[in-house]
């Protein structure tokens, strides 16, 4: 778990003891979360933004410039990651949510592996690689073929061109996911930070918010990230290893 031994450890009961006094916790989380379910990041080594130009395939301007371009690629991330399952620490979150009085998950992850493992209360900032919306009447359907037969898609109702219902650069986070986020924070003890790079607004800033308003703010990172000295504890390593150290399981009774 990180390079730094007894550090680690001590970080780690640290955050275990803030977490089990805590009734009110929100997360937010990122592509690092689920990289141990093999789901690719965006940013690093073997990140996505290493072999595509996000500003050729994740802006609004890209997909008008070339819907089947954009199309091609999507198709692409939704066969690369059908069969990905979520790991342990999606399960823990899942496992803490039953725990506490009041628990939010934010996400800015498009895979859904946090509903699948049985999250309830999660806002999705940046939408779902699993829904499509229609550019013409707005409605939005779920569809889980791979590969889609059709690129672009077509809307079942009125025949206009679908686009992945995820939200791009330029492009604004759904008001009601901004209002509840800010509203969790408010409401919360502790916040979680896991697995992002803290790049990308208005998501990066949402730590700050929750340190301006008083929280205790704890970060899951496998390296240090542009805000982790205004945290207050950062805990080095794979969320897959770590988020099942942080609480105690619930007894099972059959
Ligand atoms: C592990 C691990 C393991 C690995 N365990 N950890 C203010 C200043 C400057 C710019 C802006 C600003 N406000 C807005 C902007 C513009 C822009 C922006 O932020 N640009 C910056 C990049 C400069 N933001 C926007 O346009 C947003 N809209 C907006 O703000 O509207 C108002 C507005 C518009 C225009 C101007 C001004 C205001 C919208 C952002 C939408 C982002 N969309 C994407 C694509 C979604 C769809 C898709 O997937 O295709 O969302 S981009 C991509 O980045 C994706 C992610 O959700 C997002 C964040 O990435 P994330 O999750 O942090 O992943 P990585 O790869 O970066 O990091 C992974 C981390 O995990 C690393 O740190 C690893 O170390 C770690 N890790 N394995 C623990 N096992
Ligand atoms: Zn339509």
């Amino acid at each position: 778990m990180g390079d730094t031994g007894d550090t680690e450890e001590k970080e780690l009961s640290e955050a275990r003891e803030i977490l089990e006094r805590s009734s009110s916790v929100i997360v937010l989380s990122g592509a690092g979360i689920s990289a141990e379910s093999g789901v690719p990041t965006f940013r690093g080594t073997d990140g996505l933004w290493r072999n595509f130009r996000s500003e050729n395939l994740a802006t609004p301007e890209a997909f008008w410039d070339n819907p089947g371009l954009v199309w091609e690629w999507y198709d692409w991330r939704r066969r690369a990651i059908k069969d990905a399952r979520p790991n342990p620490g999606h399960f823990a979150l899942a496992e803490l949510e039953n725990q506490k009085r009041k628990f939010t998950l934010v996400t800015q992850n498009i895979d859904g592996l946090h509903q699948m493992a049985g999250s309830r209360s999660v806002l999705e900032m940046h939408g779902n690689l699993w829904e499509i919306k229609c550019t013409k009447c707005g409605l939005v359907t779920k569809d889980y073929r791979v590969p889609l037969e059709e690129l672009p898609p077509l809307c079942p109702s009125c025949g206009g061109m679908g686009r992945p219902n995820v939200v791009w650069f330029g492009e604004l986070i759904p008001m009601d996911v901004i209002d509840k986020t800010l509203k969790a924070i408010e409401e919360s003890d502790v916040m979680l930070i896991i697995g992002t790079s803290g790049v990308v607004e208005p998501a990066a800033s949402m730590g700050l918010v929750a340190k301006q308003a008083g929280k205790t703010v704890i970060e899951i990172n496998l390296e240090h990230t542009p805000n982790s000295s205004l945290f207050d504890i950062t805990i080095l390593g794979k969320s897959g290893e770590i988020l099942p150290l942080l609480y105690t399981p619930s007894v099972a009774y059959s």
